[in-house]
């Protein structure tokens, strides 16, 4: 796995457009992935449809649209999901299925990433097997309803110093605030709203491609 995927990894699904139709909301999604991210999640929480058709198409026609701007596709949690649609990752909870079980039913070609919310965590994923870990949230978010407290950028430092892993950070992350977080030892920043909320997707998605370089 090649880390430098990680740098503007971006996480979306249309519970992230509260405002717009599912339609809108994939319009608004492929445009994004389309924009110069180095990655797309595809985290759904099932908020705009009546069944599964209509979550395994629109992760289908995703999927493709990444594919055609060489996108990395993951999936988040459901790891039949990922399977189904082909994802080139998947990405897990600590409430989730185990690394390994993911890796059994999914095969090495599909890299699995584990999301960690503190030191403990971070130190337990070492030896997880996973390719890559999200860490987070460092920042306070509304994204996501269930967040832990946000870790903050100085305690961040500092665990970050016992990380082997390649690593995103997560939760509440502004073009400051990445431009920060690319000194710390995080190898990109892995983001919801600033990304579905600006209005100049290049320049936002460029900035941050900088800071990481
Ligand atoms: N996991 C930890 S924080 C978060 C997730 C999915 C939400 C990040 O969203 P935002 O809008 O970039 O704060
Ligand atoms: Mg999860």
């Amino acid at each position: 796995m090649n880390k430098n995927f990680l740098k503007c990894y971006f996480i979306a699904g249309p519970q992230d457009f509260p405002n717009l139709s599912l339609e809108e909301a994939e319009v608004k999604i492929s445009k994004l992935i389309a924009s110069g991210v180095t990655a797309y999640q595809f985290r759904d929480k099932g908020t705009h449809y009546k069944n599964e058709d209509g979550r395994l198409g629109l992760a289908n026609r995703l999927r493709k649209v990444a594919k055609a701007h060489n996108v990395p596709f993951i999936i988040n949690d459901d790891s039949a999901l990922a399977f189904e649609v082909g994802a080139d990752g998947l990405h897990l909870g600590q409430d989730d299925m185990a690394v390994s079980r993911a890796r059994d039913l999914l095969g090495k070609k599909v890299f699995i990433g584990l999301s960690v919310r503190n030191e403990q965590e971070l130190i337990q994923a070492q030896s997880s097997k996973a390719d890559y870990l999200g860490i987070g949230p460092i920042y306070q978010t509304s994204s996501k309803k269930d967040a832990a407290k946000p870790i903050g950028d100085k305690l961040l430092t500092s665990i970050l110093q016992v990380n082997q892993l390649p690593i995103v950070g997560i939760g509440g992350i502004d073009l400051s605030k990445a431009e920060k977080l690319a000194k710390t030892g995080l190898d990109g920043v892995a983001i919801i709203s600033l990304l579905t909320e600006t209005k100049m997707p290049y320049r936002t998605i460029n900035t941050i491609l900088r800071a990481f370089e």
